[in-house]
């Protein structure tokens, strides 16, 4: 493989996950001369390029080398692996990203009183994902007819060409448009980070750790809070005890009170009014919840 200097990172061109993966990027420092109609876009400040692509197209790129690293959906990435060729390199979820939340389902025909795999022995179901599906019918011990469909797997059933679907479901809206309900979760997906098992040891392995890092900072911050207010000495175990997970709150005193302390404490989620009211009738005045922009452990 021809070595390179300059990080690589495949990500949608054009789809459900193409502005927040961007959004990630940019948080994480990145920024790219805007080029969104090309395959290409040049990284300005750091060594990091893009490569826009269709979704389904990206675990092979990594695969091949192409690419360093990818952002592309759970679903794709463990599609790929159980099917793609033993001559590819094996690829790993480097990061979960939050966000492009959906789940891979089987879903049968609303009138049919489903409550086990068995009932779909003999059965013909249409997917877009055939190894997922593959491997769930044969944990399952299920004999099933599978009918790939490259789109509009939802109307298979309607058309008469299958009996059930294998689809990616988030709101539910486009199965019961369809008639269909739930049967089986197969796969929890959202967008992952997507790198090569063994990742480069060059330059290019220094800026993924570095980035990695970045990541890391901002995911964990993403929903974090940074939580201020003033309490009295006597008053500090009761509010202490209200507060929300997180490490080890921070005191300083108050110039001129000795008896107050201000808190500072970072909280793992969003903190509510009403935690902050418990927390005000525990004796804490003068509180603040803030975003926090940027972290580094
Ligand atoms: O052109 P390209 O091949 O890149 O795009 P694409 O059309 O294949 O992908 P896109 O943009 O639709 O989805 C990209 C990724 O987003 C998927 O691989 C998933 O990881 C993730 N994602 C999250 C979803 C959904 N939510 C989703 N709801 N992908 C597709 N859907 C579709 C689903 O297939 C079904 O038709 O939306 C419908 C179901 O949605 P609900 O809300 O009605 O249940
Ligand atoms: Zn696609």
């Amino acid at each position: 493989m021809k070595t390179r200097d300059r990080l690589r990172i495949a990500m949608q061109k054009s789809g459900r996950l193409t502005e927040p993966a961007l959004e990630l990027l940019t948080r994480c420092g990145l920024t790219f001369r805007q080029s969104r109609d090309k395959l290409f876009c040049f990284g300005e400040g750091e060594p990091v390029d893009l490569l826009l692509v269709r979704d389904d197209d990206i675990p092979g790129l990594i695969a091949q080398g192409v690419c360093d690293l990818g952002i592309v959906g759970r679903n794709v990435l463990s599609e790929f692996q159980l099917t793609a060729g033993h001559e590819l390199a094996p690829l790993s979820e480097l990061r979960p990203l939050g966000f492009g939340r959906c789940r891979l389902s089987i879903a049968v025909p609303q009138e049919l009183d489903y409550h086990a795999p068995q009932q779909l022995e003999g059965r013909r179901i249409a997917t877009s994902y055939p190894g997922l599906l593959g491997e769930w019918l044969r944990t399952h011990a299920v004999n099933a007819g599978v009918v790939i469909l490259a789109g509009s797997v939802e109307i298979a059933p309607k058309l008469g060409t299958a009996d059930a679907i294998c689809d990616l479901v988030q709101s539910g809206g486009t199965l019961v448009a369809n008639q269909l309900r739930e049967a089986e979760v197969l796969l929890e997906s959202e967008a992952v980070l997507a790198g090569p098992l063994t990742l480069p040891v060059d330059e290019r392995g220094d800026m993924l750790e570095l980035l990695l890092k970045r990541l890391d900072g901002v995911i964990q911050v993403r929903e974090s809070r940074l939580l201020l207010l003033q309490t009295s000495r006597h008053t500090l175990e009761a509010v202490t005890r209200l507060l929300p997970g997180g490490p080890q709150p921070t005191l300083l005193s108050v110039a001129g009170q000795p008896d107050q302390l201000m808190l500072q404490a970072l909280c793992a989620g969003e903190v509510s009014w009403r935690q902050l009211e418990e927390i005000k009738k525990a004796g804490a005045r003068e509180m603040y919840v803030l975003p926090v922009e940027k972290m580094l452990a």
